[in-house]
């Protein structure tokens, strides 16, 4: 009875590498091991078994069983990866498009803003994120123990020393009118979007990471004027027709005069003055720090924070969830 099954097993597995279609496979499936099939009647006959060879037998039989079972799912599995069993997967049928990605909503205001700029003549510049203390204060009239300066309001890396070795994450991106006008003698018209930080408390609207875009304008004959009706004409662009800007005086070491942003924006419906951010007329020290004379040339900069922009445009009422990475709240925009 033993030799019998191995021979039964020899064959059965014979039959099915021949079996090269899945109607052939089915049909190997019914004779063998179907409900009538030539395993059941093979293992019918161990009642006929002398007892005391049940068990061995029995157990051969359950492993022919296995056996035949196991290598029928193989060459099915082996016929369907040929494509014998028809394709896999219909190649007629549309697709499952994978899901869109998207720019993030403050690459997108970035993206926007400097279109916007673009168009007024600006060109894009850029700087570091890690910065020494000439580009983030000296070279902007912030001298040595000015209180702007102060470890608790910075993030400096390192102990590598006072004075201008020293090394911080950029707080504003007003560095970047300094690099720029290093690199590029008047006149010049820049814009830079790009990353600041300062260790502020988070709230609904402060971040200790954050963005801004700088603007410089330097040229002969540069006044106020061209300072606000630039400013005048962002605005209109970008938060619509009626929009309005105004200008409080303020003071900043980098720029004589000075001025808080205000732009006057529709908020849930209603007309609201927002402050964006700060602006002015170049301060001669900087022209002079950078070796551009401040007699020739005069020039305005202002800095305005991005998520302030987007919030107002997008109508996100609190900072933070700009930073959750939450796709459910990003792919609203
Ligand atoms: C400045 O950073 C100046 N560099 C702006 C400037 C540039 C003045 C050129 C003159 C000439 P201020 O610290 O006010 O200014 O920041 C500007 C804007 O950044 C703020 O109005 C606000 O919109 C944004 N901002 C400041 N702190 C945060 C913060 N923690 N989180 C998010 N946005 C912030």
């Amino acid at each position: 009875m033993l030799a019998e099954a191995t021979k039964f097993e020899d064959e059965c597995l014979a039959e099915l590498s021949r079996a090269a279609d899945p109607a052939a496979l089915e049909a190997w499936r019914t004779r063998v091991l179907g409900g009538s099939g030539s395993l059941k009647s093979l293992m019918g006959r161990l009642r006929d078994v002398p007892k005391a060879e049940k068990p061995a037998v029995g157990q051969h039989l359950n492993g022919v069983k296995t056996r035949l079972e196991e290598a029928f799912e193989a060459r099915r599995a082996e016929l369907a990866s040929r494509g014998a069993s028809g394709p896999a997967i219909d190649i007629t049928e549309p697709g499952t498009p994978p899901p869109d990605g998207r720019r993030h909503v403050l690459t997108r205001t970035i993206d926007e803003i400097t279109e916007v700029f673009g168009r007024m003549g600006f060109t894009v510049a850029e700087g570091p994120e890690v910065e020494d203390e000439w580009h983030n204060f000296t070279a902007l009239n912030i001298p040595d123990g000015h209180p702007a300066r102060d470890p608790t309001d910075n993030f400096y890396m390192g102990g590598e020393g006072a004075g201008e070795g020293r090394r911080l994450l950029r707080t504003q991106t007003s560095t970047v009118q300094i690099r720029a006008l290093e690199k590029q003698r008047p006149p010049i018209k820049i814009i830079a979007c790009g990353r600041v930080y300062r260790p502020d408390t988070h709230d609904a609207t402060h971040f200790s990471m954050f963005h801004q875009v700088e603007g410089l304008c330097v040229d002969r004959g540069v006044t106020m004027v061209d300072l606000k009706s630039t400013l005048f004409h962002f605005a209109r662009a970008y938060f619509g027709e009626e929009a309005e800007v105004r200008m409080r005086p303020s003071f900043f070491p980098f720029t004589e005069p000075s001025a808080e942003v205000d732009m006057k924006m529709k908020v849930k419906g209603e007309w609201k003055w927002v402050e964006l951010g700060g602006c002015g007329m170049v301060d001669p020290n900087v022209l002079k720090a950078v070796g551009v004379d401040p007699e020739e040339w005069t020039g305005f900069a202002f800095g305005l924070g991005i998520e302030r922009i987007a919030m107002r445009r997008y109508g996100i009422s609190d900072i933070r969830w700009l930073f959750e990475n939450d796709a459910r709240f990003l792919r609203q925009f």
